[in-house]
Protein backbone atom coordinates (compact mmCIF):
# COMPACT_ATOMS: atom_id res chain seq x y z
CA UNK A 1 0.00 0.00 0.00
CA UNK A 2 1.05 3.76 -0.86
CA UNK A 3 2.15 5.33 2.95
CA UNK A 4 -0.68 6.33 4.55
CA UNK A 5 0.63 10.33 5.23
CA UNK A 6 0.16 10.34 1.97
CA UNK A 7 -3.04 12.32 1.03
CA UNK A 8 -2.76 12.44 -2.87
CA UNK A 9 -0.31 11.95 -5.26
CA UNK A 10 0.69 14.13 -8.16
CA UNK A 11 2.08 12.15 -11.55
CA UNK A 12 3.69 13.72 -14.03
CA UNK A 13 5.28 12.58 -17.54
CA UNK A 14 8.04 14.49 -18.84
CA UNK A 15 7.06 17.34 -21.57
CA UNK A 16 6.87 16.60 -25.31
CA UNK A 17 9.15 18.71 -27.26
CA UNK A 18 6.24 20.69 -29.93
CA UNK A 19 9.05 20.23 -32.81
CA UNK A 20 8.12 16.79 -33.78
CA UNK A 21 5.27 13.88 -33.93
CA UNK A 22 5.27 12.00 -30.77
CA UNK A 23 6.63 8.70 -31.28
CA UNK A 24 6.37 4.97 -29.50
CA UNK A 25 10.06 5.71 -27.74
CA UNK A 26 8.35 8.18 -25.79
CA UNK A 27 5.02 6.17 -25.24
CA UNK A 28 7.29 3.70 -23.71
CA UNK A 29 9.52 5.81 -21.68
CA UNK A 30 7.68 8.26 -19.69
CA UNK A 31 3.57 8.01 -21.05
CA UNK A 32 2.57 4.42 -20.83
CA UNK A 33 3.97 3.83 -16.91
CA UNK A 34 2.66 6.96 -16.50
CA UNK A 35 -0.89 6.01 -17.50
CA UNK A 36 -1.36 2.93 -15.65
CA UNK A 37 -0.20 3.67 -12.66
CA UNK A 38 -2.57 6.29 -12.68
CA UNK A 39 -4.94 4.38 -13.91
CA UNK A 40 -4.62 2.10 -11.12
CA UNK A 41 -4.41 4.17 -8.64
CA UNK A 42 -7.88 5.73 -9.42
CA UNK A 43 -9.43 2.51 -9.47
CA UNK A 44 -7.59 1.98 -6.09
CA UNK A 45 -9.77 5.26 -4.68
CA UNK A 46 -6.91 7.37 -4.65
CA UNK A 47 -6.82 11.41 -4.92
CA UNK A 48 -4.36 11.52 -7.90
CA UNK A 49 -4.23 14.36 -11.22
CA UNK A 50 -1.77 13.60 -13.91
CA UNK A 51 0.01 16.43 -15.33
CA UNK A 52 2.08 16.56 -18.44
CA UNK A 53 1.71 19.28 -21.89
CA UNK A 54 3.91 20.55 -24.50
CA UNK A 55 7.62 21.92 -23.82
CA UNK A 56 7.11 24.92 -26.78
CA UNK A 57 10.60 26.93 -26.10
CA UNK A 58 14.32 26.04 -26.62
CA UNK A 59 16.74 25.55 -29.44
CA UNK A 60 14.88 22.21 -30.50
CA UNK A 61 11.74 24.38 -31.41
CA UNK A 62 13.50 27.36 -33.15
CA UNK A 63 15.78 24.52 -34.56
CA UNK A 64 12.60 23.38 -36.33
CA UNK A 65 11.42 26.67 -37.80
CA UNK A 66 13.94 27.28 -39.23
CA UNK A 67 14.27 23.61 -41.36
CA UNK A 68 10.61 24.02 -41.65
CA UNK A 69 10.83 27.30 -43.29
CA UNK A 70 8.34 28.91 -40.22
CA UNK A 71 7.59 30.69 -37.25
CA UNK A 72 8.32 29.28 -34.26
CA UNK A 73 4.84 30.03 -32.63
CA UNK A 74 3.62 27.62 -35.59
CA UNK A 75 5.47 24.61 -35.42
CA UNK A 76 4.16 24.58 -32.03
CA UNK A 77 0.75 25.33 -32.93
CA UNK A 78 0.95 22.38 -35.58
CA UNK A 79 2.68 19.90 -33.37
CA UNK A 80 1.20 20.25 -29.73
CA UNK A 81 -2.24 19.64 -31.05
CA UNK A 82 -1.26 16.78 -33.06
CA UNK A 83 0.51 15.23 -30.24
CA UNK A 84 -2.77 15.97 -27.86
CA UNK A 85 -4.99 14.62 -30.38
CA UNK A 86 -2.35 11.30 -30.88
CA UNK A 87 -2.34 10.80 -27.01
CA UNK A 88 -6.32 10.64 -26.82
CA UNK A 89 -6.08 8.50 -29.46
CA UNK A 90 -3.73 6.02 -26.87
CA UNK A 91 -5.81 6.11 -24.54
CA UNK A 92 -3.77 8.35 -22.51
CA UNK A 93 -5.75 9.87 -19.30
CA UNK A 94 -4.10 13.30 -18.74
CA UNK A 95 -6.12 15.18 -16.44
CA UNK A 96 -4.15 18.33 -18.22
CA UNK A 97 -2.15 18.10 -21.62
CA UNK A 98 -1.42 22.13 -21.81
CA UNK A 99 1.44 24.17 -23.02
CA UNK A 100 4.63 26.35 -21.91
CA UNK A 101 3.57 28.92 -24.15
CA UNK A 102 0.53 29.78 -22.09
CA UNK A 103 0.47 32.94 -20.32
CA UNK A 104 -0.20 31.20 -17.21
CA UNK A 105 3.14 29.55 -17.70
CA UNK A 106 5.27 32.60 -18.23
CA UNK A 107 4.06 34.32 -15.19
CA UNK A 108 4.55 31.32 -12.98
CA UNK A 109 8.28 30.46 -14.20
CA UNK A 110 9.70 34.48 -14.28
CA UNK A 111 7.83 34.49 -10.39
CA UNK A 112 9.81 31.24 -9.79
CA UNK A 113 12.83 33.51 -11.13
CA UNK A 114 12.35 36.50 -9.42
CA UNK A 115 11.72 34.47 -6.15
CA UNK A 116 15.27 32.97 -6.42
CA UNK A 117 16.65 36.22 -7.59
CA UNK A 118 15.05 38.48 -4.59
CA UNK A 119 16.45 35.81 -2.50
CA UNK A 120 19.64 36.79 -3.61
CA UNK A 121 20.84 33.21 -4.89
CA UNK A 122 21.36 33.78 -8.71
CA UNK A 123 24.35 36.11 -9.73
CA UNK A 124 25.65 37.39 -13.09
CA UNK A 125 28.43 36.10 -15.25
CA UNK A 126 30.34 37.03 -18.36
CA UNK A 127 30.99 34.63 -20.06
CA UNK A 128 32.64 33.51 -23.81
CA UNK A 129 29.90 32.01 -26.18
CA UNK A 130 29.86 30.85 -29.63
CA UNK A 131 28.21 33.98 -32.18
CA UNK A 132 27.57 33.75 -35.51
CA UNK A 133 28.60 36.81 -37.38
CA UNK A 134 26.65 35.83 -40.78
CA UNK A 135 23.85 34.78 -38.47
CA UNK A 136 24.32 37.90 -36.04
CA UNK A 137 23.17 35.98 -33.25
CA UNK A 138 25.16 33.86 -30.20
CA UNK A 139 24.72 30.16 -31.37
CA UNK A 140 23.36 28.42 -28.19
CA UNK A 141 23.07 24.83 -27.37
CA UNK A 142 21.76 22.97 -30.32
CA UNK A 143 22.53 25.99 -32.73
CA UNK A 144 26.14 24.71 -32.99
CA UNK A 145 27.53 21.24 -33.85
CA UNK A 146 31.15 20.16 -33.48
CA UNK A 147 33.36 17.39 -32.49
CA UNK A 148 32.88 15.73 -29.44
CA UNK A 149 36.01 16.06 -26.74
CA UNK A 150 34.76 12.56 -25.33
CA UNK A 151 33.87 10.26 -28.13
CA UNK A 152 35.11 12.59 -31.05
CA UNK A 153 31.59 11.79 -32.49
CA UNK A 154 31.77 15.02 -35.23
CA UNK A 155 28.12 16.08 -35.31
CA UNK A 156 27.76 16.70 -31.56
CA UNK A 157 25.41 19.09 -30.31
CA UNK A 158 26.20 22.33 -28.28
CA UNK A 159 24.37 20.99 -25.11
CA UNK A 160 24.82 16.99 -25.41
CA UNK A 161 26.96 14.42 -27.17
CA UNK A 162 24.31 12.19 -28.92
CA UNK A 163 26.57 9.41 -29.26
CA UNK A 164 28.33 8.96 -25.55
CA UNK A 165 25.46 11.14 -24.01
CA UNK A 166 27.89 13.87 -22.53
CA UNK A 167 26.76 16.88 -21.21
CA UNK A 168 28.19 19.41 -23.11
CA UNK A 169 28.93 23.39 -23.60
CA UNK A 170 28.77 24.96 -27.10
CA UNK A 171 32.78 25.59 -26.31
CA UNK A 172 34.13 22.47 -25.55
CA UNK A 173 33.36 21.22 -29.02
CA UNK A 174 36.21 20.71 -31.18
CA UNK A 175 35.95 22.52 -34.29
CA UNK A 176 32.46 23.84 -33.82
CA UNK A 177 29.85 25.40 -36.78
CA UNK A 178 26.26 26.82 -36.98
CA UNK A 179 23.97 24.81 -37.46
CA UNK A 180 22.48 26.14 -39.99
CA UNK A 181 24.12 28.15 -42.30
CA UNK A 182 27.96 26.23 -41.04
CA UNK A 183 29.16 29.27 -40.53
CA UNK A 184 32.61 29.35 -38.38
CA UNK A 185 31.46 31.22 -34.87
CA UNK A 186 33.46 33.89 -33.28
CA UNK A 187 33.88 33.92 -29.50
CA UNK A 188 32.23 36.63 -27.67
CA UNK A 189 31.67 37.93 -24.28
CA UNK A 190 27.90 37.66 -23.09
CA UNK A 191 26.31 38.09 -19.44
CA UNK A 192 24.05 35.67 -17.96
CA UNK A 193 22.07 34.18 -14.56
CA UNK A 194 23.72 31.37 -13.06
CA UNK A 195 22.04 29.39 -10.71
CA UNK A 196 24.68 27.97 -7.76
CA UNK A 197 23.71 24.24 -8.30
CA UNK A 198 27.60 23.47 -6.35
CA UNK A 199 26.03 24.87 -2.78
CA UNK A 200 23.30 22.45 -2.99
CA UNK A 201 25.32 19.23 -3.58
CA UNK A 202 25.28 18.26 0.31
CA UNK A 203 21.87 18.83 0.46
CA UNK A 204 20.79 16.87 -2.57
CA UNK A 205 23.32 14.14 -1.52
CA UNK A 206 21.55 14.06 2.36
CA UNK A 207 18.04 14.03 0.78
CA UNK A 208 18.87 11.06 -1.63
CA UNK A 209 20.95 9.27 0.99
CA UNK A 210 17.07 8.64 1.78
CA UNK A 211 15.79 7.45 -1.50
CA UNK A 212 16.68 3.54 -0.53
CA UNK A 213 13.77 2.69 -2.91
CA UNK A 214 14.53 4.13 -5.95
CA UNK A 215 15.70 2.46 -9.08
CA UNK A 216 19.47 1.76 -9.17
CA UNK A 217 19.95 3.22 -12.52
CA UNK A 218 18.80 6.68 -11.26
CA UNK A 219 20.62 6.56 -8.26
CA UNK A 220 24.24 5.32 -10.29
CA UNK A 221 23.29 8.13 -12.51
CA UNK A 222 23.10 10.68 -9.71
CA UNK A 223 26.27 9.29 -7.79
CA UNK A 224 28.49 9.56 -11.15
CA UNK A 225 27.12 13.34 -11.23
CA UNK A 226 27.77 14.11 -7.77
CA UNK A 227 30.66 12.15 -7.83
CA UNK A 228 32.64 14.73 -10.40
CA UNK A 229 30.96 17.33 -8.28
CA UNK A 230 27.89 19.65 -9.68
CA UNK A 231 28.64 22.95 -11.55
CA UNK A 232 26.71 26.00 -11.21
CA UNK A 233 24.56 26.51 -14.19
CA UNK A 234 23.37 29.25 -16.62
CA UNK A 235 19.67 29.54 -16.49
CA UNK A 236 18.95 32.24 -18.96
CA UNK A 237 20.28 32.67 -23.00
CA UNK A 238 20.06 34.96 -25.67
CA UNK A 239 17.41 34.09 -28.05
CA UNK A 240 13.98 35.68 -29.22
CA UNK A 241 12.30 32.61 -28.53
CA UNK A 242 11.25 32.04 -24.95
CA UNK A 243 10.26 33.31 -21.73
CA UNK A 244 11.90 37.00 -21.05
CA UNK A 245 13.82 37.20 -18.09
CA UNK A 246 11.69 39.58 -15.57
CA UNK A 247 14.15 41.82 -14.91
CA UNK A 248 14.34 45.66 -16.95
CA UNK A 249 17.86 45.74 -17.99
CA UNK A 250 17.42 42.07 -19.38
CA UNK A 251 14.97 41.33 -21.27
CA UNK A 252 16.63 40.44 -24.69
CA UNK A 253 17.58 37.68 -22.56
CA UNK A 254 14.95 34.70 -22.18
CA UNK A 255 15.09 31.82 -19.24
CA UNK A 256 17.17 28.54 -20.01
CA UNK A 257 14.50 25.99 -21.43
CA UNK A 258 15.48 23.53 -18.73
CA UNK A 259 14.79 26.01 -15.83
CA UNK A 260 11.33 26.96 -17.20
CA UNK A 261 9.87 23.31 -18.67
CA UNK A 262 9.93 21.69 -15.47
CA UNK A 263 8.04 24.65 -13.93
CA UNK A 264 5.45 23.89 -16.50
CA UNK A 265 4.45 20.91 -14.15
CA UNK A 266 3.35 23.54 -11.77
CA UNK A 267 1.50 26.43 -14.11
CA UNK A 268 -0.19 23.55 -15.68
CA UNK A 269 -1.76 22.13 -12.18
CA UNK A 270 -2.83 25.55 -11.76
CA UNK A 271 -4.15 25.84 -15.04
CA UNK A 272 -6.14 22.61 -14.23
CA UNK A 273 -7.92 23.49 -11.24
CA UNK A 274 -8.44 27.61 -12.52
CA UNK A 275 -10.27 25.73 -15.21
CA UNK A 276 -12.51 23.75 -12.64
CA UNK A 277 -12.99 26.81 -11.05
CA UNK A 278 -10.94 26.44 -8.02
CA UNK A 279 -7.67 28.85 -8.36
CA UNK A 280 -6.01 27.71 -5.37
CA UNK A 281 -6.42 23.80 -5.19
CA UNK A 282 -3.07 23.42 -7.22
CA UNK A 283 -1.07 24.35 -3.77
CA UNK A 284 -2.50 21.65 -1.73
CA UNK A 285 -0.73 19.32 -4.38
CA UNK A 286 2.53 21.15 -4.86
CA UNK A 287 2.77 23.06 -1.34
CA UNK A 288 2.25 19.99 1.46
CA UNK A 289 4.37 17.29 2.44
CA UNK A 290 1.51 14.84 2.29
CA UNK A 291 1.86 15.34 -1.75
CA UNK A 292 3.28 11.97 -3.69
CA UNK A 293 4.97 13.36 -6.81
CA UNK A 294 6.41 11.24 -8.97
CA UNK A 295 7.63 11.49 -12.56
CA UNK A 296 7.77 9.74 -15.00
CA UNK A 297 10.47 9.99 -17.99
CA UNK A 298 13.22 8.28 -20.08
CA UNK A 299 16.86 7.71 -19.25
CA UNK A 300 18.12 10.97 -20.86
CA UNK A 301 16.13 13.64 -18.41
CA UNK A 302 16.96 11.76 -15.01
CA UNK A 303 19.61 14.86 -14.56
CA UNK A 304 17.25 17.43 -14.89
CA UNK A 305 14.31 15.68 -12.77
CA UNK A 306 16.49 14.54 -9.79
CA UNK A 307 18.89 16.88 -9.53
CA UNK A 308 18.59 20.30 -10.89
CA UNK A 309 14.30 20.83 -10.67
CA UNK A 310 14.70 19.10 -7.02
CA UNK A 311 17.74 21.64 -6.46
CA UNK A 312 15.73 24.61 -8.18
CA UNK A 313 12.91 23.81 -5.64
CA UNK A 314 15.25 23.68 -2.46
CA UNK A 315 16.11 26.99 -3.54
CA UNK A 316 12.87 28.37 -3.78
CA UNK A 317 11.48 26.99 -0.37
CA UNK A 318 7.70 26.71 -1.09
CA UNK A 319 7.10 23.35 -3.12
CA UNK A 320 6.93 19.30 -2.24
CA UNK A 321 9.92 18.10 -3.70
CA UNK A 322 9.81 14.29 -6.05
CA UNK A 323 9.06 11.31 -3.83
CA UNK A 324 10.30 8.89 -6.70
CA UNK A 325 11.61 8.70 -10.81
CA UNK A 326 10.93 5.71 -11.95
CA UNK A 327 12.99 6.03 -14.91
CA UNK A 328 12.88 4.64 -18.28
CA UNK A 329 15.52 3.25 -20.44
CA UNK A 330 14.86 3.51 -23.78
CA UNK A 331 12.86 1.49 -26.47
CA UNK A 332 14.42 1.00 -29.68
CA UNK A 333 13.07 0.37 -33.39
CA UNK A 334 14.19 -2.86 -34.34
CA UNK A 335 17.13 -2.63 -33.58
CA UNK A 336 18.23 1.22 -33.28
CA UNK A 337 17.08 4.09 -31.74
CA UNK A 338 14.12 6.11 -32.40
CA UNK A 339 14.61 9.62 -32.99
CA UNK A 340 12.38 12.12 -34.79
CA UNK A 341 15.22 14.48 -35.21
CA UNK A 342 16.56 11.18 -37.77
CA UNK A 343 13.34 10.51 -39.12
CA UNK A 344 13.70 6.58 -37.55
CA UNK A 345 10.76 6.24 -35.25
CA UNK A 346 7.18 4.89 -35.11
CA UNK A 347 4.81 7.73 -34.60
CA UNK A 348 1.52 7.50 -32.47
CA UNK A 349 -0.80 8.91 -35.20
CA UNK A 350 0.28 6.53 -37.68
CA UNK A 351 0.39 3.90 -35.72
CA UNK A 352 -2.93 4.03 -34.17
CA UNK A 353 -4.72 4.49 -37.30
CA UNK A 354 -3.62 0.93 -38.40
CA UNK A 355 -3.97 -1.00 -35.46
CA UNK A 356 -6.22 -1.23 -32.01
CA UNK A 357 -4.54 1.05 -29.81
CA UNK A 358 -4.90 -1.21 -26.90
CA UNK A 359 -2.53 -4.26 -28.95
CA UNK A 360 0.14 -1.35 -29.11
CA UNK A 361 -0.35 -0.20 -25.06
CA UNK A 362 0.02 -4.24 -24.09
CA UNK A 363 3.34 -4.63 -26.51
CA UNK A 364 4.59 -1.74 -25.02
CA UNK A 365 3.71 -2.79 -21.18
CA UNK A 366 4.51 -6.17 -22.01
CA UNK A 367 8.13 -5.20 -23.50
CA UNK A 368 9.02 -2.19 -21.19
CA UNK A 369 12.53 -1.26 -21.14
CA UNK A 370 12.24 -1.10 -16.89
CA UNK A 371 15.93 -2.13 -16.50
CA UNK A 372 17.36 -2.24 -19.92
CA UNK A 373 16.91 -0.75 -23.57
CA UNK A 374 14.40 -2.92 -25.17
CA UNK A 375 13.51 -3.45 -29.09
CA UNK A 376 9.54 -2.67 -30.25
CA UNK A 377 9.08 -5.42 -33.67
CA UNK A 378 5.91 -5.52 -35.65
CA UNK A 379 6.12 -9.43 -35.12
CA UNK A 380 6.08 -9.18 -31.52
CA UNK A 381 3.10 -6.67 -32.13
CA UNK A 382 1.41 -9.40 -34.28
CA UNK A 383 2.13 -12.11 -31.80
CA UNK A 384 1.33 -10.41 -28.49
CA UNK A 385 -2.40 -9.55 -30.09
CA UNK A 386 -2.98 -12.71 -31.95
CA UNK A 387 -1.60 -15.09 -29.34
CA UNK A 388 -2.07 -13.32 -26.33
CA UNK A 389 -4.74 -10.74 -26.26
CA UNK A 390 -6.74 -12.92 -28.70
CA UNK A 391 -5.78 -16.03 -28.12
CA UNK A 392 -6.06 -15.94 -24.25
CA UNK A 393 -8.15 -12.51 -22.85
CA UNK A 394 -10.45 -12.67 -26.15
CA UNK A 395 -11.10 -16.12 -26.74
CA UNK A 396 -12.40 -16.62 -22.75
CA UNK A 397 -14.37 -13.31 -23.07
CA UNK A 398 -15.92 -14.65 -26.21
CA UNK A 399 -16.09 -18.62 -25.39
CA UNK A 400 -18.17 -17.06 -21.81
CA UNK A 401 -20.50 -14.81 -24.05
CA UNK A 402 -21.34 -17.60 -26.89
CA UNK A 403 -22.26 -19.61 -24.00
CA UNK A 404 -24.34 -16.81 -22.19
CA UNK A 405 -26.05 -16.23 -25.18
CA UNK A 406 -27.00 -19.45 -26.66
CA UNK A 407 -28.28 -21.65 -23.50
CA UNK A 408 -28.88 -18.39 -21.43
CA UNK A 409 -30.81 -16.16 -23.46
CA UNK A 410 -27.94 -13.67 -22.04
CA UNK A 411 -28.70 -13.23 -18.52
CA UNK A 412 -26.44 -13.74 -15.96
CA UNK A 413 -27.22 -17.81 -14.63
CA UNK A 414 -28.28 -18.06 -11.61
CA UNK A 415 -26.04 -19.75 -8.62
CA UNK A 416 -28.43 -22.31 -7.73
CA UNK A 417 -26.43 -25.32 -6.06
CA UNK A 418 -23.45 -25.21 -4.26
CA UNK A 419 -20.07 -24.16 -5.40
CA UNK A 420 -17.88 -26.68 -6.19
CA UNK A 421 -14.20 -26.87 -5.09
CA UNK A 422 -12.83 -25.67 -8.55
CA UNK A 423 -15.17 -23.03 -8.78
CA UNK A 424 -13.58 -21.58 -5.50
CA UNK A 425 -10.13 -21.70 -6.00
CA UNK A 426 -10.69 -20.02 -9.24
CA UNK A 427 -12.76 -17.30 -7.12
CA UNK A 428 -9.73 -17.05 -4.26
CA UNK A 429 -7.32 -17.02 -7.24
CA UNK A 430 -9.45 -13.40 -8.00
CA UNK A 431 -8.50 -12.21 -4.57
CA UNK A 432 -5.14 -12.98 -4.38
CA UNK A 433 -3.55 -11.53 -8.32
CA UNK A 434 -5.88 -8.55 -7.71
CA UNK A 435 -3.10 -7.91 -4.77
CA UNK A 436 -0.19 -9.03 -6.47
CA UNK A 437 -0.97 -7.10 -9.37
CA UNK A 438 -1.82 -4.04 -7.31
CA UNK A 439 1.20 -4.15 -5.74
CA UNK A 440 3.39 -4.79 -8.98
CA UNK A 441 1.65 -1.61 -10.09
CA UNK A 442 2.24 0.56 -6.66
CA UNK A 443 6.15 -0.46 -7.20
CA UNK A 444 6.48 0.48 -10.99
CA UNK A 445 6.93 -2.74 -12.10
CA UNK A 446 4.60 -2.28 -15.04
CA UNK A 447 5.80 -5.54 -17.04
CA UNK A 448 5.41 -7.79 -14.41
CA UNK A 449 1.46 -6.37 -13.62
CA UNK A 450 0.79 -7.28 -17.35
CA UNK A 451 2.26 -10.55 -17.15
CA UNK A 452 0.51 -11.11 -14.12
CA UNK A 453 -2.64 -9.98 -15.54
CA UNK A 454 -2.33 -12.17 -18.10
CA UNK A 455 -2.16 -15.14 -15.84
CA UNK A 456 -4.64 -14.89 -14.59
CA UNK A 457 -7.00 -15.17 -18.14
CA UNK A 458 -4.86 -17.72 -18.88
CA UNK A 459 -5.95 -19.85 -15.72
CA UNK A 460 -9.86 -18.10 -16.36
CA UNK A 461 -9.20 -20.30 -19.98
CA UNK A 462 -8.20 -23.69 -18.02
CA UNK A 463 -11.09 -23.33 -15.56
CA UNK A 464 -12.94 -23.20 -18.96
CA UNK A 465 -11.50 -26.03 -20.14
CA UNK A 466 -11.04 -28.48 -16.93
CA UNK A 467 -15.14 -27.70 -16.42
CA UNK A 468 -16.29 -28.58 -19.63
CA UNK A 469 -19.15 -26.68 -19.67
CA UNK A 470 -19.93 -27.94 -23.05
CA UNK A 471 -20.75 -31.32 -21.99
CA UNK A 472 -21.99 -30.39 -18.56
CA UNK A 473 -24.93 -28.27 -20.28
CA UNK A 474 -26.01 -32.04 -21.78
CA UNK A 475 -27.00 -33.15 -18.24
CA UNK A 476 -27.19 -30.15 -15.65
CA UNK A 477 -27.68 -27.17 -16.87
CA UNK A 478 -28.29 -25.39 -13.00
CA UNK A 479 -24.29 -26.66 -12.95
CA UNK A 480 -23.42 -25.06 -16.14
CA UNK A 481 -25.17 -22.27 -14.66
CA UNK A 482 -22.83 -21.78 -12.04
CA UNK A 483 -19.68 -22.16 -14.39
CA UNK A 484 -20.91 -19.53 -16.83
CA UNK A 485 -21.71 -17.26 -13.23
CA UNK A 486 -18.03 -17.69 -12.80
CA UNK A 487 -16.73 -17.31 -16.40
CA UNK A 488 -18.67 -14.16 -16.31
CA UNK A 489 -17.39 -12.79 -12.82
CA UNK A 490 -14.02 -13.60 -14.53
CA UNK A 491 -14.98 -11.65 -17.18
CA UNK A 492 -15.60 -8.39 -14.89
CA UNK A 493 -12.65 -8.81 -13.26
CA UNK A 494 -11.09 -8.61 -16.69
CA UNK A 495 -12.70 -4.95 -17.06
CA UNK A 496 -11.17 -3.97 -14.25
CA UNK A 497 -7.60 -5.72 -13.79
CA UNK A 498 -7.03 -5.05 -17.56
CA UNK A 499 -8.15 -1.39 -17.25
CA UNK A 500 -4.36 0.54 -16.74
CA UNK A 501 -3.32 -1.40 -19.92
CA UNK A 502 -6.41 -2.12 -22.32
CA UNK A 503 -8.66 0.61 -20.96
CA UNK A 504 -11.11 0.93 -24.97
CA UNK A 505 -11.01 -3.06 -24.09
CA UNK A 506 -12.43 -2.40 -20.67
CA UNK A 507 -14.91 -0.22 -21.67
CA UNK A 508 -16.19 -2.71 -24.37
CA UNK A 509 -15.84 -5.56 -22.33
CA UNK A 510 -18.34 -2.94 -19.51
CA UNK A 511 -20.38 -2.79 -22.59
CA UNK A 512 -21.13 -6.15 -23.59
CA UNK A 513 -21.39 -6.58 -19.80
CA UNK A 514 -23.98 -3.72 -19.48
CA UNK A 515 -21.93 -2.48 -16.77
CA UNK A 516 -21.34 0.79 -16.26
CA UNK A 517 -17.92 2.10 -16.67
CA UNK A 518 -17.91 5.32 -14.39
CA UNK A 519 -17.46 3.72 -11.26
CA UNK A 520 -15.28 0.50 -11.30
CA UNK A 521 -13.22 -0.52 -8.24
CA UNK A 522 -10.53 -2.34 -8.18
CA UNK A 523 -11.60 -4.40 -4.93
CA UNK A 524 -14.89 -4.93 -7.11
CA UNK A 525 -12.54 -7.45 -9.20
CA UNK A 526 -12.90 -9.72 -6.61
CA UNK A 527 -16.39 -9.32 -5.51
CA UNK A 528 -18.88 -11.04 -7.12
CA UNK A 529 -20.44 -8.36 -8.66
CA UNK A 530 -22.57 -9.53 -11.17
CA UNK A 531 -26.26 -9.80 -9.94
CA UNK A 532 -28.14 -12.92 -11.31
CA UNK A 533 -30.70 -12.44 -13.73
CA UNK A 534 -28.48 -9.27 -14.99
CA UNK A 535 -29.09 -8.50 -18.64
CA UNK A 536 -26.16 -8.71 -20.75
CA UNK A 537 -25.56 -7.03 -24.42
CA UNK A 538 -24.58 -9.31 -27.23
CA UNK A 539 -20.61 -9.69 -27.69
CA UNK A 540 -18.17 -8.02 -29.65
CA UNK A 541 -15.33 -9.36 -30.78
CA UNK A 542 -12.42 -7.86 -28.45
CA UNK A 543 -9.36 -8.04 -30.95
CA UNK A 544 -8.83 -9.29 -34.95
CA UNK A 545 -6.06 -11.33 -35.73
CA UNK A 546 -3.17 -8.99 -37.10
CA UNK A 547 -2.26 -10.91 -40.53
CA UNK A 548 1.31 -10.95 -41.98
CA UNK A 549 0.37 -8.80 -44.48
CA UNK A 550 -0.38 -5.90 -41.99
CA UNK A 551 2.70 -6.03 -40.74
CA UNK A 552 4.72 -6.51 -44.01
CA UNK A 553 6.54 -3.52 -45.57
CA UNK A 554 6.11 -0.93 -42.18
N1 LIG B 1 11.06 18.13 -23.49
C1 LIG B 1 12.97 16.61 -23.19
C2 LIG B 1 12.43 15.50 -23.99
O1 LIG B 1 11.37 15.58 -24.60
C3 LIG B 1 12.04 17.59 -22.59
C4 LIG B 1 11.42 17.13 -21.30
C5 LIG B 1 11.00 18.27 -20.47
S1 LIG B 1 10.37 17.75 -18.96
C6 LIG B 1 10.23 19.13 -18.01
O2 LIG B 1 13.13 14.52 -24.02
ZN1 LIG C 1 30.64 12.12 -27.49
Amino acid sequence: MIKKHYKRILVTSALTYANGYTHLGHIAGSILPADMYVRYLRLSGYDVIYICGSDEYGTAIEMTSIQESKTPQEIIDKYHFANKLAYEALGVSFDIYSRTSSEIHKKTSQEFFKKLYDKGLLYLKSEKQLYSEQEGRFLADRFVIGTCPHCRYEEARGDECESCGTTLSPLELIDPRSKITGDRPVVKESSHFYFPLSKFQTKLEEWMSTKSNWKANVLNYCKGWFKSGLRDRAITRDLKWGVPVPLEDYRDKVLYVWFEAPIGYISNTKEYFASKGDTDKWKEYWMSSDTKLVHFLGKDNIVFHAIFFPAMLMAHGDFVLVDNIPANEFMNLEGSKQSKSKGHAIYVKDVVEKFNPDSIRYTIASNMPENKDTDFYWEDLQARNNNELAAILGNFVNRTFIFSDKYFDLMVPPLSGEYQPIDKEILSKLKSYSESIASYYENYKFKDAVSETMNLAREANKYFNDTEPWNVIKHDKQRCGVIINTCLQLCYSFAILFNPVLPFTSMKMLKMMNMSGSDLKWSDAYAVALKEDHRLNKPEILFSKIENEEIKNL
